[in-house]
């Protein structure tokens, strides 16, 4: 039988997130939440405090993306929680189970109107329009139960981030306190047997089926390759699924490759995935459909049943990926007959995607320098950038599940970097790489004393082109030339990692990056590597990325 303890608040709350597993937490401190951190003294918890709220939420997220495991992060409420809101909206969109602990003015004062040290009208209910969702502790001995549903929420189901807050005076009072263990997973929903029939026969009678996966099927890398292998099917991804089929298997094919496929497939099996991909970014981004009109049959494999409303599919397996891709697979083992030429259709579909992507160029051969020294199972976190968006094309072919972390539809600049720092944190034996622009970086560049405080020892590559070059492009192209807003006056980065103890390199061409990153993943040491560009030399990744037709048809650039 476990004991009572009198905790403080704060301690209630530390105690019950070590009993889900918390070994790190990411936070920024102040006056609401200092019985939190009191309680972080003497345990075994890594406490890693960044510069500002936004890279505790997404330390978190890259910590939660690149092990499966739930990140914890604490901040200040009012401020602290809005500060870290542009992480929790990414981390909501891109699936990434998070916790965060919060605070709240004293109980006396809660819906008074007072003005209270940072008080938001109902906080509770802000955070409940931004994530899974949110509940306020109202005494220590609430505490376990409370954090166990946060914990479980966050990994259940379609993951997200969940939050807890509790008051100033509750937090730091004293109760006897019950810490449970960690409650079980949400149970996966029960298989509709009749679904799986009907996805069955669908694909049983499939000539060119292709899988599609999102951030939802990275638990389940063997189930969906035992899938893909059943079916002969190519398998591919976007962004948040990349990974999950090698991309140098003769069957995971990255997007370009896969639009070149996408004329001639007739069921299209997502996994876990909003399916951005061929509706969205392949068909009109501007129009809402909510069951495709055209296209290959679909069967959508997905743990959220809302999901089935947004976009309806023809056969709707409402399953966790890996049971229903376990099932599928067993099942077509009998039933199906792969094509004996789909093997070298996808072998010629990936040779014209390379073809095309390697007139993608600088970012191509920067990319291709950077996959040549990053290990397999390195972990490449991409920024919204020139060389970022060319990522999305499969000229960073991904090799392992966890190792390619995307900002998903927020699209949120500045993501990158702290996250990178986070994925690193929970990956202290992995090469970790964090790829920027100028612009986006500098969103979160203070982070760079985070990275030598705690000695991080990720190597971030600055693409320094004196511009936010998409805006530039956007206004040179659709704008008549009139730009505005899309130059910088930049810091010496040299200076500026310097200044912060970080090891700095500057480069220019794609051998001098691969050199530059092999020597600064062997010293093992937080480092910055400057590649400078001159504005505009980028090659637009857009038409490689919004492909309304075939490569093979497109005009070459
Ligand atoms: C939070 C947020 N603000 C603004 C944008 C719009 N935006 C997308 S890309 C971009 C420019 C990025 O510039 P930089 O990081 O320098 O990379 P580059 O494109 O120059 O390689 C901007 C401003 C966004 N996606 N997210």
């Amino acid at each position: 039988m476990q004991l009572q303890q009198q905790l403080t608040g704060g301690a209630a709350i530390v105690e019950a997130a070590r009993a889900n597993g918390m070994t790190t937490i990411f936070g920024v401190p102040g006056a609401q939440i200092y019985p939190l951190f009191d309680a972080l003294h003497g345990t075994d918890v890594e406490v890693i405090v960044p510069r500002h709220e936004q890279a505790a939420a997404y330390m978190a997220m890259g910590y939660a993306k690149s092990t499966g495991r739930t990140g914890v992060f604490t901040v200040v409420p009012g401020p602290g929680v809005l500060n870290a809101a542009a992480a929790l909206c990414t981390a909501m969109g891109n699936c990434s189970p998070v916790v965060c602990l919060t605070g709240q003015v004293p109980s006396s004062f809660l819906g008074r109107g007072r003005g209270h040290l940072h008080e938001l009208a109902d906080q509770a209910a802000t955070l409940r329009t931004l994530i899974k969702n949110a509940w306020r502790i109202d005494s220590p001995t609430d505490a376990s139960r409370l954090v166990n549903r946060a914990f479980r929420e966050a990994a259940g189901g379609r993951p997200g981030p969940t939050a807890v807050e509790m008051c100033w005076d509750t937090m730091a009072a004293r109760a006897p306190v019950l810490i449970e263990p960690a409650e079980a997973a949400l149970p996966e929903p029960a298989v509709d047997d009749a679904a799986i029939d009907a996805a069955v026969r669908l694909l049983a009678a499939a000539k060119r089926p292709m899988i599609m996966c999102g951030a939802g099927a990275q638990h389940a890398p063997r189930e969906v390759q035992l899938l893909a292998e059943t079916l002969q099917a190519p398998e591919t991804a976007f962004r948040s699924g990349r990974g999950i089929v090698p991309e140098d298997h003769a069957l995971g094919v990255a997007p370009v490759a896969a639009r070149e496929l996408w004329d001639d497939v007739d069921v299209l099996v997502g996994v876990g995935s909003r399916l951005e991909m061929p509706y969205m970014r392949w068909g009109d981004p501007m129009r809402y459909e909510r069951k495709p009109s055209r296209g290959p049959k679909l069967i959508r494999i997905d743990i959220d049943p809302a999901e089935m409303q947004r976009l309806e599919p023809d056969v709707a397996v409402i399953a966790d990926s890996a049971t229903a891709c376990r099932l599928l697979a067993e099942r077509l083992r009998r039933a199906a007959v792969p094509s004996r030429e789909r093997a070298a259709e996808v072998a010629s579909a990936k040779r014209v995607a390379d073809a095309a992507i390697d007139r993608l160029q600088p970012q191509t051969a920067f990319l291709r320098a950077i996959r040549a020294v990053l290990p397999r199972d390195g972990i490449l976190v991409p920024e919204l950038s020139q060389v970022g968006f060319a990522t999305y094309t499969g000229a960073f072919p991904v090799l392992a599940p966890r190792t390619y972390i995307s900002e998903g539809f927020q699209g949120t600049l500045g993501f990158g970097f702290p996250t990178a720092l986070g994925a690193k944190v929970a990956n202290r034996d992995k090469a970790v790489v964090s790829l920027t622009g100028d612009g986006g970086f500098m969103f979160g560049v203070q982070e760079l004393a985070t990275a030598a405080q705690y000695g991080i020892d990720l190597v971030t590559i600055v693409f320094n082109n004196h511009s936010f070059a998409n805006v530039l492009r956007d206004q040179q192209l659709q704008f008549g030339g009139r730009t505005i807003g899309s130059r910088f006056q930049n810091p010496d980065f040299m200076k500026l990692a310097d200044s912060f103890g970080v090891a700095a390199r500057r480069v220019k061409e794609p051998h001098e990056l691969q050199r530059a990153l092999e020597a600064e993943l062997a010293a093992a040491r937080p480092a910055l590597i400057e590649v400078e560009l001159d504005a505009g030399v980028e090659q637009s990744p857009w038409p490689l990325i919004h492909m309304r037709k075939r490569p093979s048809e497109m005009a070459p650039r």
